[in-house]
């Protein structure tokens, strides 16, 4: 006997609709949900091995414990959390709060647990080394969109289907499938968006997939993307062509004191430095000025560069300027179904890395401070790391020190599927239950959608009896910081996280109730417990629920529970001035914490090109990865060599090194063996390794990844390169030298 069931595909921000056929509690076949209102069918070579994925021997079923003699072994739950607790109350009362950190994982943002229950867990534990994956990835998008907007998470989106010219630097959508920017089936819509007589330019010192398909590629010098965006503002100003949508106008604060610091960037002064030459420069501000519909988007490769947040702020002052934010085509705010609580003004730094005194952002800290949080000693030296899917021995930088840090930590907490490259330090390792066993709803993504789409999926398959869900362990692991002993009463726990949310949204003049008593509140959702009572209550709340009985045929979780391909919202609508969170309730074009890192970017336009002989270090994904846990599948790995050095046959040739040849790079903190490959898609100067690889060392129990392990590229990373605005890592742009290894290949 079969079956079919209907999920949302977890793995990356594109939110696929995925049509399983399960024998038994198998999954045998995933297909694309041809009948999804987001996805069409779409789908990638990942969610096609979603069965594979889940089915993989090497995943946890049960918690392990450290025993005596420093093995790893099977526990049971009572056990795995009694041990927690006791080592986790002797740090805390020997050392205080701060002791304890906390790694938050991307795939939090994939799953209900991390969403709903991660912030019970950081209030519990009451410490401000709090981490996460952002801080390598996108957090200075959060920062700038925060300071312009006043809410971080108000990030604008290209309104990919509508627009006429889209420009795209550092992402590489037909592969990744898109970040910060949901929309199933990126590389048909990119096709669909050159078939009907609009441009796409890439901008990338490679030529990836996406750049290869491009109207234009500018094979731009690494880390230098901020300087071409300032240039493009420039000729905006200087051939006015400044013209802000109507419903803008009145919006906009800071054109003149933006303006003004940009003086010094003309396409001139730029183009040696972004070897993009000025005409082609001034050219793109004219044709975005131009096109009716149009949109800037920048991604990784603009973040995690030594400008991160400035560029990240440049790309929506440029959507502003030329008259394309928040306009049907451009870069367009969009609105989940889901309640957001309401934000005050952004504000960051509110308290600082005690080793390094990098600033707090969005709540945590940046992740380049961990290990000097762990080495410094002093009063809140880091004592015990928790990683809540999180792998940050492989993807955070500089990891041979953190990986001998965390080694030396008293006590090491994994909620993690694997024993990987971070969790063979644990002593105790949670693992949640498979994907298949969880409901799932995307929360995060909704307010990066190209559309207003809302997705709910109940769990394939009932959780064996034996197994906590994620969540459940989440609350868990929050009673057991609160000071409680196992076992403890989850049921409560919830009971309260619940009655916390109904609290803040009769409180929140933003939420679609009426009510003054959140009792009403859990009365309208009950007999509901668990993620889905949160849903419910923060879909009802939400800008298109019921309102708890205000809104007739508003949005409910019945409603979506109904609905397993989704409900389609429709498009992208203007949501200026409701969507700004600034003191002023103004788009604030120049805020002081970026005006004052200009001085550091008009210096920049003294360095000298490049020296001829010098070469800096990019990453790249691959469609069959997905970032450091992807290659266990074997499906997916198919023994392919994907760790490889891409190298242009110029800068190969300078080092008597060919194609196959064996190399060894050196960057300033590590030094690495990698099997080089040659291409000339890549820009003469710059060399690719991707991330994610290097499962290799002692105790990661990743049998068919361990095959094929390849070499962690953040070995190479140092970890005081930072944008400093933001604290998020430089991983694109590290300087490194490079040599035939002595073993030869
Ligand atoms: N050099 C370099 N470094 C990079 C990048 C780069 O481009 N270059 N990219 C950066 C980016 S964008 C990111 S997002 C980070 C990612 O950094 P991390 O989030 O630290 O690493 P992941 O590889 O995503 O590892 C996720 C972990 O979660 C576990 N996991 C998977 N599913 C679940 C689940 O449902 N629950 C739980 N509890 N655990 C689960 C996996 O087993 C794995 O151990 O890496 C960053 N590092
Ligand atoms: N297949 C697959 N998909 C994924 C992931 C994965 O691991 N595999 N990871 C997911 C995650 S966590 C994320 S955050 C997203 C990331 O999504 P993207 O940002 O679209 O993906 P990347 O491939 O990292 O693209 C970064 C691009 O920036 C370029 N680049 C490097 N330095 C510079 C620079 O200084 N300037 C410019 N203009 N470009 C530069 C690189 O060559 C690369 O093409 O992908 C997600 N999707
Ligand atoms: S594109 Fe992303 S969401 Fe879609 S099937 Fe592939 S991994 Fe899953
Ligand atoms: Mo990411």
């Amino acid at each position: 006997m079969t079956r079919t069931a209907y999920r949302t595909c977890p793995l990356c921000e594109a939110t696929c609709g995925l049509e399983m056929t399960l024998a038994g509690d198998r999954v045998t076949h995933v297909r694309g949900d041809a009948d999804d209102v987001f996805s069409r069918g779409y789908l990638c070579p990942k969610g096609a091995l979603f069965g594979e994925l889940e089915a993989d021997p090497d995943r946890l079923t049960r918690p392990r414990i450290r025993n005596q003699q420093g093995e790893l072994v099977d526990a049971s739950w009572d056990a795995a959390y009694e041990e927690v607790s006791g080592r986790l109350h002797a740090v805390v009362e020997a050392h205080g709060r701060d002791a304890v950190a906390l790694y938050l994982g991307n795939p939090n943002v994939h799953t209900l647990a991390g969403q709903l229950y991660v912030r019970p867990l950081v209030k519990a534990l009451g410490t401000r080394n709090v981490f996460s994956a952002s801080s390598v990835d996108q957090l200075p998008k959060h920062v700038s969109c925060g300071l312009l907007f006043g809410d971080p998470l108000a990030i604008p989106v290209p309104d990919i289907d509508r627009t006429d010219l889209l420009v795209i630097l550092g992402g590489n959508p037909r592969v990744s499938n898109g970040s910060l920017w949901t929309a199933p089936d990126l590389p048909g819509r990119l096709t669909a968006l050159q078939r009907r007589g609009g441009r796409l330019v890439v901008i990338d010192p490679r030529r990836t997939r996406t750049a290869a398909k491009a109207d234009a590629h500018l094979a731009i010098r690494p880390g230098t993307d901020a300087l071409l965006l300032a240039a493009l503002v420039h000729t905006l100003a200087a051939e006015d062509l400044v013209r802000l949508p109507d419903h803008l106008g009145g919006n906009v604060a800071g054109i003149d004191d933006l303006l003004a610091a940009l003086n010094p960037f003309t396409p001139e002064a730029v183009a040696p430095r972004c070897d993009v030459p000025a005409d082609v420069i001034r050219q793109l501000a004219r044709d975005l000025a131009a096109a009716d519909r149009a949109c800037v988007y920048g991604r990784l490769g603009t973040t995690t560069t030594r400008f991160g947040t400035t560029a990240s702020w440049l790309v929506d002052v440029v959507n502003v300027l030329t008259g394309h934010l928040d306009v049907p085509g451009g870069a367009m705010f969009p609105l989940p179904a889901h309640h957001r609580p309401f934000r005050r003004p952004f504000r960051m730094g509110r308290w600082t890395s005690r080793a390094t005194g990098l600033p707090e952002a969005i709540g945590e800290l940046p992740v380049v401070a961990l290990t000097d949080e762990m080495l410094t000693p002093g009063e809140g030296q880091v004592r015990t790391l928790v990683t809540v899917a999180g792998n940050p021995v492989i993807s955070t930088p500089d990891s041979d020190r953190l990986d001998a840090a965390i080694a030396g930590l008293d006590l090491v907490v994994s909620v993690d599927p694997y024993v990987t490259a971070t969790s063979r330090h644990a002593d105790v390792i949670l693992p949640p239950p498979s994907a298949l066993h969880r409901a799932h709803m995307d929360l995060a993504f909704a307010g990066l959608s190209v559309r207003n789409v809302a997705h709910y999926s109940p769990p394939v398959l009932p959780l064996p009896t034996d197994r906590p869900d994620e969540w459940e362990i989440l609350l868990t692991l929050s009673a057991i910081a609160l000071g409680a002993s196992p076992p403890v009463d989850v049921d409560s726990a919830d009971a309260f996280v619940a009655h916390q949310l109904a609290e803040a949204l009769v409180a929140d003049p933003t939420a679609a109730t009426d009510e003054d008593d959140a009792a009403a509140l859990l009365d309208a959702v009950a007999p509901r417990t668990g993620p889905q009572r949160l849903l419910d209550l923060l879909v009802r709340a939400g800008p298109y629920g019921d309102g708890f009985g205000r809104r007739d045929g508003g949005m409910t979780l019945e409603q979506l529970e109904a609905a397993p391909h989704g409900i389609d919202l429709g498009p992208l609508t203007p949501r200026v001035p409701d969507v700004l969170r600034t003191t002023s309730r103004q788009v604030e074009l120049a805020p002081a914490a970026l005006l004052a890192d200009v001085p550091r970017l008009v210096a920049e336009l003294e360095v000298s090109g490049c020296d001829q002989d010098s070469l800096v270090l990019i990453g790249r994904r691959h469609l069959r990865t997905n970032n450091s846990w992807s290659h266990n599948v074997p499906g997916l790995a198919k023994g392919q060599k994907l760790c490889t050095l891409q190298l242009h046959p110029t800068d190969a040739a300078m080092r008597g090194l060919r194609d196959g040849d064996t190399a060894t790079i050196r960057s300033r903190v590590g030094s690495i063996e990698v099997t080089v490959e040659l291409t000339e898609d890549l820009r003469p100067g710059v060399a690719s390794l991707p991330h994610g690889f290097g499962h290799d060392l002692d105790g990661i129990e990743l049998s068919v990844a361990r095959q094929e392990p390849g070499v962690n590229s953040n070995r190479l990373s140092p970890r005081d390169e930072v944008d400093p605005v933001s604290g998020t890592a430089v991983l694109n742009g590290i300087h490194i030298e490079l040599s035939r290894a002595p073993t030869g290949a």
